[in-house]
């Protein structure tokens, strides 16, 4: 049984339906630019471990709503659980990025990667989104989310984050049928966990393909797109009303190709312009974005008109679920991100006008 959700003005922007005005949720939301992120953190004393704790996940994943006047919840737990759960180890020193204890460096431990079961393996997550479900009480949509498996890919090959994708191109230009390989146990890992994401009361899903930007076209299609459009294709059979938004860092060049997939909305980055977007594609799908985070670093006068900006390149009318153009940094001021939210709460309406 679904219950109604009293602030559903994410599901309806994603439906492009009529709105009093635009929603406003941001990536990254719940995170260390927040000191009350940082002493939860602390308590559970360190990342992995506050993300295998559903109390804790809960805790955090309200810390944004309790400051901001937002229109969504997003899960509290990272991209990098799913290739945790095939078996590689991750770690998160402090200070540092993510680490793999047992990275790819042989195509052949490809075949040998399982496929987790999202209820076993992945059972913490499952519990975090039950958890968080709760503490929401129907208050606002709680977005699920998941790495794309190209991205996924990347930190699996090189071991952590990296600037050039040095082994991980090197793989998929010498050996194209392990990357693709590697690639379809990802997609088929992915749709599950999304799938359970849902079942346990995910609203909406997002799927983060945060370096996709980095592909040639031709590569983009062939090892980002094509893979994530078999995700889609999976949640439009196993839960054909729950909206998926896709997000490819630096895909402004792709978006007709996304919107092919048959999702209902696009995630963009601050390099694209909003309106242009919306003249290609808003006919079919919503659009997420896409104010430059680093706008976060200037005056609150400055940031409302940015905000402004962004509202009317978009213009009039629904579909527009306001966000960055990717996540929030550690060091914003909190009162920046403030700021941007009461400008998209005072200045949007006038799009909405009947
Ligand atoms: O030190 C800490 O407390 C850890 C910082 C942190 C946080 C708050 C990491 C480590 N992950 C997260 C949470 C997280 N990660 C969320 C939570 C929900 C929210 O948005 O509030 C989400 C959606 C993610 C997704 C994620 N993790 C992405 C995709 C989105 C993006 O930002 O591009 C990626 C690439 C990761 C990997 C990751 N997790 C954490 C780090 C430091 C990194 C590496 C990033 C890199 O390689 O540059």
């Amino acid at each position: 049984m679904t219950t109604l959700i009293q602030n559903d003005r994410f599901l309806r922007a994603l439906r492009r339906e009529p709105l009093d005005r635009t929603p406003v949720w941001f990536m990254r939301q719940a995170g260390r630019y927040l000191p009350e992120y940082r002493a939860t953190r602390a308590k559970a004393g360190d990342f992995m471990s506050l993300c295998r704790n559903p109390e804790l996940c809960a805790e955090v994943a309200m810390q944004p709503l309790e400051r901001y006047d937002l229109d969504a919840a997003i899960l509290f737990s990272d991209i990098l659980t799913v290739p945790d759960a095939m078996g590689l180890g991750l770690s998160f020193a402090e200070g540092e990025g993510p680490r793999f204890a047992d990275p790819i460096r042989d195509p052949r431990q490809i075949d040998k990667l399982p496929v987790p079961d999202p209820n076993v393996e992945l059972r913490y997550v499952m519990d975090a989104v039950s958890t968080i479900k709760r503490a929401l009480d129907s208050r606002m949509p709680l977005i699920g989310f998941a790495g794309s498996p190209w991205t996924l890919a990347t930190y699996m090959i090189e071991g952590g984050s990296s600037k050039d994708f040095a082994r991980a191109k090197a793989l998929m230009y010498d050996a194209p049928d392990a990357m693709e390989a590697l690639l379809a146990k990802l997609s088929a890992a992915t749709s599950l966990y999304l799938q359970a994401q849902i079942e346990h009361g995910a609203d909406a899903v997002m799927i983060f393909d945060t370096w996709g930007g980095a592909l040639t076209p031709e590569a983009y299609v062939q090892f980002s797109l094509e893979p994530m459009a078999k995700i889609v294709a999976h949640l439009k059979r196993v839960a054909p009303t729950v909206p998926v938004v896709l997000f490819s860092k630096g895909g402004g060049q792709h978006l007709e190709l996304m919107t092919e997939t048959g999702c209902d909305g696009l995630g963009l980055d601050w390099t694209t312009d909003i309106g242009k977007a919306r003249a290609r594609v808003g006919a079919q799908v919503a659009l997420q974005g896409n104010l430059d985070p680093s706008i976060l670093y200037a005056s609150p006068k400055r940031i409302r008109m940015e905000v402004a900006k962004v509202l009317q390149s978009y213009g009039n009318g629904s579909g527009h679920v306001f966000n960055m153009g990717h996540g929030i940094t550690p060091g914003v001021n909190p009162e920046h991100a403030a700021a941007m939210v009461a400008a998209v709460h005072e200045l949007s309406p006038a799009y909405h006008a009947a």
